[in-house]
């Protein structure tokens, strides 16, 4: 069995170098010609015209290249991630449908707070890590500063299999401590490597380092633990080699590398790394998922033979080629022409073509294989999370988590001549990105777009100017209440008009106050005896309340819940028609609704945030700051993790004010939970 594809993800906080680091890995690798640099612009991965002016990653896709390592070649797929938080979504996303991940980190900024995220999310996942400590040259950089910080602030154990020759200006190599040789890179675009002998001055360090690598090793796995221990055996690269593999591959060991991706220096070795210590698809154990029909838990084996079943993850909308869907295939093979299954829909549809991201350009290819990280055009309905499998054995793999949105803003376009194009627009985008959430404000009619931060708000209007041309004007962040009814009132309404022919008639006496079940909506009881209001009548009445409390009389939001007890009433046999009683129910709700003491409800969030030990008492202050209440707080991984509910209200700009309280040490997530009353004295400001 061959073990020749390895799917890597390329995960860091902003700025570590990973758009750096994957624009070498393509060059080595073949993939491209010319290296690009972010800092002007023309990277492969960077190229969006957002993301060369921002200097940042805002999407990722994934780039298939290869790498020749002992007479054999690996296709490795490569995802370059955002480092912003918030564009998390395309790290989720992308860690879902991966293998393993490169960490990269600053060598003098160290375990930078994103970093600390994305590394929990990616165990969360359960894949291999590579450390890449990157930056070697840059002012401040030190290795074992940053080695230290992998150990305390990501609870991993690094296995060094390599240490710096020098480091900021005097950056000049690195020693492999398995071959036991210096290398160097001495001409400009760092394409040979020059091995020469340990310089003097680092033998003993050199050595010391290698003994540990050792004993690490020996320590965690057990097959290394007997050659170790065995005097007799003389330990051979190949046996090295396995045992990096085996801890790497079980995540007890974490192997970590170093250089320079910037100026050029350190990167085969990584690639080298990625495909001997990185697990191949078909190396790691079989595929659990669920029979659509049945929910019955299957288990799919990862080769070529099995039923066809894969994820999608991405899709991309081509200005030429159309929607493309970005699938990681698990099992089975699929060929183009050939009818597959999206599990979710039910639905039946024909890939027309099937192709391989490579750079800039794209190579239509026939078959997509268990293992494979591939785009599919056809597939018109298919989403972010679907399953596709074949037709005769549905198969629902685990779905993509979408974090949720925390900030909403309202936005139109700012020429009415847009207004038809705005829909299909707001639709295409977020077809490609669904952390956004577009609603219409049923209020006031405002389209509302909310998403998972300032930056991401930012970035989506942009594109929508920049991909559409259409200007977009935005208002301030804002929260939707609720009203309640807090007594219960008697009333009787009576509507007796004669105009001239026939005339309206209507007469109902109820009970209206706050339903006592705690259930949302409607609760309408008929005690009408002995038929003072005809039967005809009463759904009227009903739908009249119904639609009334769409409108509170306190401030004009919908109430969350009511209840009407129906008591007493008269008919005029000539007069009465369906809608005066359903009138007078609005006009009865509309006179007596205020004398029931309504009171206003407020979303309230139900919020996550990790942190560490140090700012528990600055994030607690900060809750009771923002009237919110901590539900709980643990422990997990070395993190505090607290949650609370706070009110939507007061959680506007939350990301930054905790970002700047924390020096970045948080991250948070949150979603709705439920509406609670607004405090009286804050009632009284939003009531005019
Ligand atoms: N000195 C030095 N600078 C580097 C190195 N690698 C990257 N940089 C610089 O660091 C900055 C950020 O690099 P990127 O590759 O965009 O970082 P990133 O991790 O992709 O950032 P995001 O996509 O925004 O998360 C750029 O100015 C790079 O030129 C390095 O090895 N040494
Ligand atoms: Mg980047």
């Amino acid at each position: 069995m061959k073990y020749n594809t390895r799917n890597i993800g390329i995960i860091a906080h902003v700025d570590a170098g990973k758009t750096t680091l994957t624009e070498r890995l393509l060059y080595y690798t073949g993939m491209i010609h010319k290296i690009g640099n972010v800092d002007d612009g023309n990277t492969t991965m960077d190229k969006d015209i957002q993301e060369k002016n921002r200097g940042i990653t805002i999407s990722s896709a994934a780039i298939s290249t290869q790498w020749k390592k002992d007479q054999n070649v690996f296709n490795i797929n490569i995802i370059d991630t955002p480092g912003h938080i918030d564009f998390a979504v395309e790290v989720e996303r992308s860690l879902r449908v991966l293998d393993s991940v490169i960490a990269v980190f600053c060598a003098s900024s160290g375990v930078q707070p994103q970093t600390e995220n994305v590394w929990f999310q990616a165990e969360k996942h359960g894949i291999s890590k590579i450390c890449f400590i990157n930056k070697m040259d840059r002012i401040g950089a030190d290795f074992f500063a940053v080695l230290n910080e992998i150990k305390t602030k990501l609870n991993a154990i690094p296995l060094v299999l390599q240490i710096p020759i020098g480091s900021e200006d005097n950056f000049e190599g690195i020693i492999d401590l398995i071959k036991q040789k210096a290398l160097y890179w001495m001409d400009e675009n760092g394409e040979t490597i020059i091995e020469k002998e340990i310089p003097k001055n680092y033998q003993s360090e050199a050595n010391e380092w290698r003994i540990k690598l050792m004993e690490t090793l020996a320590e965690f796995d057990e097959t290394f633990f007997e050659i170790f221990m065995d005097s007799e055996t003389k330990i051979s690269e190949e046996m090295i080699f396995e045992a990096i593999q085996r801890t790497c591959q079980s995540r007890s060991l974490v192997p970590v590398l170093c250089g320079s991706a910037f100026k050029n220096k350190g990167v085969q070795p990584l690639l080298d790394a990625i495909v001997s210590y990185l697990p191949a698809p078909n190396q790691l154990p079989s595929i659990k998922g669920k029979d659509a029909k049945t929910e019955e838990t299957i288990e799919l084996e990862r080769n070529e033979e099995e039923t066809f079943s894969g994820l999608v993850f991405k899709v991309v909308i081509d200005k030429h080629m159309g929607k493309l869907a970005m699938l990681r295939i698990y099992s089975g093979k699929i060929n183009s022409g050939d009818n597959v299954l999206n599990v979710r829909t039910a639905e039946n549809f024909r890939i027309s073509r099937i192709l391989q991201m490579q750079s800039d350009k794209t190579l239509t290819i026939e078959e997509g294989k268990a293992g494979d990280i591939v785009a599919l055009t056809g597939i018109k309905d298919a989403k972010t999370g679907d399953s596709l499998s074949s037709i005769k054995r549905p198969v629902l793999l685990e779905s993509i988590t979408i974090p949720a949105p925390v900030i909403r803003v309202s936005i139109e376009p700012k020429t009415n001549a847009d207004e038809k194009s705005f829909g299909l627009v707001l639709a295409k985008i977020q077809e490609e990105d669904p952390s956004l959430v577009v609603e219409r404000d049923k209020q006031t009619g405002e389209t509302l777009l909310s998403g998972l931060g300032e930056l991401h708000l930012e970035v989506t209007l942009e594109k929508i100017r920049l991909t559409h041309g259409i200007e977009i004007n935005q208002g301030k962040p804002k929260v939707s209440y609720r009203e309640i009814l807090t007594e219960t009132r008697r009333h009787r309404e009576k509507l007796s008009k004669q105009n001239g022919g026939s005339g309206q008639f209507a007469d109902i006496t109820f009970e209206i106050g706050p339903r006592e079940d705690n259930e949302i909506g409607l609760k309408f009881i008929n005690q009408i005896k002995g038929g003072v209001i005809s039967n005809e009548f009463i759904p009227s009445i009903e739908k009249g309340f119904r639609e009334a409390m769409e409108n509170g009389t306190l401030s004009g939001n919908p109430l969350e819940s009511m209840k009407i007890t129906l008591l007493d009433g008269s008919t005029h046999s000539e007069d009465s028609k369906a809608y005066d009683f359903e009138m007078a129910a609005r006009d009865g709700f509309r006179a007596i609704a205020k004398s029931c003491k309504p009171k206003l409800l407020e979303p309230i969030m139900q919020v996550e945030i990790q942190s560490i030990e140090e700012y528990t008492g600055v994030v607690t202050a900060d809750i009771n700051k923002r009237r919110g209440i901590i539900t709980s707080i643990d422990e997990k991984s070395g993190r505090k993790i607290f949650a609370a509910e706070v009110p939507l209200a007061s959680t506007f700009g939350y990301i930054s004010d905790l970002r700047t309280l924390t020096s970045g040490r948080a991250s948070i997530s949150m979603k709705l939970s439920h509406y609670a009353l607004v405090p009286d004295f804050i009632a009284n400001t939003l009531i005019t």
